[in-house]
């Protein structure tokens, strides 16, 4: 096939006239505003100012190792991680957008103790947004891909915006207005759904705008990819370890031995199995008895996404979305992606348990 033939194959998203047909993001979101008469457009503004962030820290993040934004701050952050120089940015960059955008009132970030009010004077501020703003980030210094994380939540009524209570951020994955996350990968993408399906924008760095290139994403109902730390499987439950040892199993008709894909940076292993099928399982380790992935900004808005997708997300043993938030950071075991890779992970669990 000839350069020619390539880039006229309706496949390709070669450059040309085909490629300046996407929408915007900010075109999507208006379409979307659109559907609800009586919206104000606040809710738009926040994903615009989301957005905005994503491409600030995507500038930051493409020349980090020349900019010296690239290795950690020597200070070590709430979750008793060493804090990346990325970070502190990604948070920065989150918190002055959505503040100068005036319609959130309350930040809960990965990067800071305790929920952010951000005093708003005006009436705007209804929505809650919580974020782990740079997941992976370890992987920066040797270029391995990264991502952001989001959740929206309306500010519940009886709540006054100007003073938000902090336990306001605390509602279950269940009433979350919107979740997304952007991946910094070999494209930067932007995936987000509110209810009403999945939809991915990949940026445009020629033009500063994410475009619409993976509308209404669902994810395949058949996978063979499992995402997970092996080097801890003495430390996993029996039944999470009968489950591993099921798949590395020979059984071509059941797609088995799975492949093993594990980047070590979540918001990449969901982007993978969301498009290719799959299951990212972080479950409770010695060293995470309570799993390593936060309920409240990665495992919520990324279940929100699964579910959307067609797919599942539970603790092994409970759906996600519907777990009763205790504290903003609290951590939970977390099986997600393919609908039936996950259910039967869960069957060999609930075995070894009535076996127990
Ligand atoms: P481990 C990154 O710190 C992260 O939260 C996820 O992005 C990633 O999947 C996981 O931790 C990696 O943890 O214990 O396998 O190194």
């Amino acid at each position: 096939m000839s350069p020619a033939d390539i880039s006229s194959s309706p496949s390709s998203s070669s450059p040309g006239p085909e490629r300046d047909n996407f929408k915007t993001l900010e075109q999507f979101i208006i379409e979307q505003q659109d559907r609800f008469p009586h919206s104000t457009g606040a809710f738009s503004r926040v994903l615009r100012d989301i957005g905005l962030a994503a491409k600030m820290i995507n500038r930051d993040m493409r020349q980090a190792g020349l900019i010296g934004v690239a290795g950690n701050t020597g200070t070590v952050n709430v979750q008793g991680e060493v804090q990346q120089k990325m970070d502190a940015l990604a948070h920065q960059e989150f918190v002055r957008a959505l503040r100068r955008g005036g319609e959130c009132c309350l930040i809960g970030s990965e990067e800071h103790a305790e929920a952010i009010p951000l005093s708003s004077n005006q009436e705007e501020g209804q929505y809650i947004v919580l974020l782990d703003p740079l997941d992976g980030s370890s992987n920066i210094d040797v270029c391995v891909s990264v991502g952001t994380i989001f959740s929206i939540y309306r500010l519940p009524d009886g709540y006054d915006q100007t003073e938000p209570d902090l336990d306001a951020a605390l509602q279950p994955g269940t009433e979350q207005v919107a979740a997304g996350y952007v991946v910094y990968g070999s494209s930067t993408m932007l995936v987000y759904t509110t209810g009403d399906g999945v939809n991915g924008f990949t940026l445009d760095p020629t033009i500063g705008e994410f475009l619409l290139s993976h509308p209404q994403l669902t994810t395949p109902d058949r996978a063979r990819i499992f995402s997970i730390n092996v080097g801890y499987y003495h430390s996993f439950e029996d039944g999470l370890r009968s489950y591993l040892d099921w798949l590395q199993e020979y059984d071509p008709e059941t797609d088995r031995p799975a492949k093993n894909r594990y980047i070590g940076s979540f918001v990449s292993d969901f982007h993978r199995n969301l498009l290719k099928g799959g299951i990212y399982m972080y479950p409770a380790t010695q060293g995470n008895p309570n799993g390593k992935l936060r309920l409240m900004y990665e495992a919520n808005p990324m279940a929100f996404i699964a579910e959307q997708a067609g797919g599942r997300a539970s603790d092994g043993h409970e759906r996600i979305l519907e777990k009763s938030p205790d504290t903003l950071h609290q951590r939970t075991p977390l099986l997600i992606g393919t609908e039936q890779m996950v259910r039967r992970a869960e069957a060999f669990l609930a075995e070894e348990h009535s076996a127990a």
